[in-house]
């Protein structure tokens, strides 16, 4: 089905200090244009996916959240994985290649965690709106990282010694989450789930599939149509859905 495109009308919302940019979007939503985004210098409940916590120690870490409108509803499995694959781009057109996909959706740089992803909606009559939330480490160093026990954690200047521009990050993000997310919607999705897939640090590997209680080992063998990761074990292919598990390597964080 080929469904009309609408470019981002890129309306910016900035504020010190949120509870969540997610929560803010979610809240105001529906009055806000398509493509608008609000950014926070602060989060005093950044969210990560599962219930579990994203920690902000203020500028350091650009959180913010983008507004996507008329999202079928069955749509919002694969939201993530075009939001990685964006920001994925995006990084490597500023700062070069080692940008990848840790399933679902953390980007990674030499193995560790320089952004998580968490996409939520809101349910408006047959369709809803999504809330993209991203937050990418930019400017801390090792010790910073070390004191909020976050052990897989890097950032841009940590990995790389460059000390990124903020806006910078969050305009390239925009658009390439414009461009890609207009792909999906004009019916390029094979092409956007091939290049997730080339872009992904998962796929190929062992993992250890992590699903509540339920730990067990498999192979990652491909990523299906809506985002879920085929496993193979004891002979079968597995789905296992984004919304309900992690992976980690065997031996280590990917
Ligand atoms: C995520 O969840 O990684 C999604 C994070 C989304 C954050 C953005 S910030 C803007 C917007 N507003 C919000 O409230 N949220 C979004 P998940 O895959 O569940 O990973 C969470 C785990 O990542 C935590 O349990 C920590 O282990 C780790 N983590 C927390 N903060 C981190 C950081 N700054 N850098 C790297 N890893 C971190």
């Amino acid at each position: 089905m080929v469904t009309e495109s609408v470019s981002f009308e890129k309306k910016q919302l900035h504020f010190d200090e949120l509870d969540s940019t997610n929560n803010y979007l979610k809240q105001h939503g529906q009055e806000l244009p398509h493509g608008t985004v609000v950014t926070a210098d602060r989060q005093t409940m950044g969210k990560g996916r599962l219930g579990r916590k994203w920690e902000d120690d203020g500028r350091n870490c650009l959180k913010m959240s983008i507004l996507l409108h008329d999202v079928a509803i069955a749509d919002m499995a694969i939201i993530p994985a075009v939001v990685g694959i964006a920001v994925c781009m995006a990084l490597t057109k500023l700062y070069g290649t080692g940008f990848q996909i840790k399933w679902p959706n953390d980007v990674i740089l030499d193995g560790k965690k320089i952004c998580g992803i968490l996409c939520e909606s809101r349910i408006t009559g047959m369709n809803c709106f999504a809330v993209c939330g991203i937050g990418i480490n930019l400017y801390q160093n090792e010790e910073n990282f070390k004191s909020e026990g976050l052990l897989h954690a890097g950032s841009i200047f940590s990995l790389r010694g460059i000390v990124p521009n903020a806006e910078e990050v969050r305009d390239a993000v925009v658009n390439e989450l414009d461009e890609y997310y207009n792909r999906y919607k004009e019916s390029e999705f094979d092409s956007v789930v091939e290049l997730y897939k080339n872009l992904s640090a998962t796929v190929g590997k062992e993992v250890s599939v992590i699903q509540g209680d339920l730990q067990f080992q498999a192979f990652a063998e491909n990523i299906g149509s809506q985002g879920q990761l085929l496993c193979r074990y004891n002979d079968e292919i597995i789905e296992v859905q984004s919304g309900e598990a992690s992976v980690r390597g065997l031996y280590g964080y990917i």
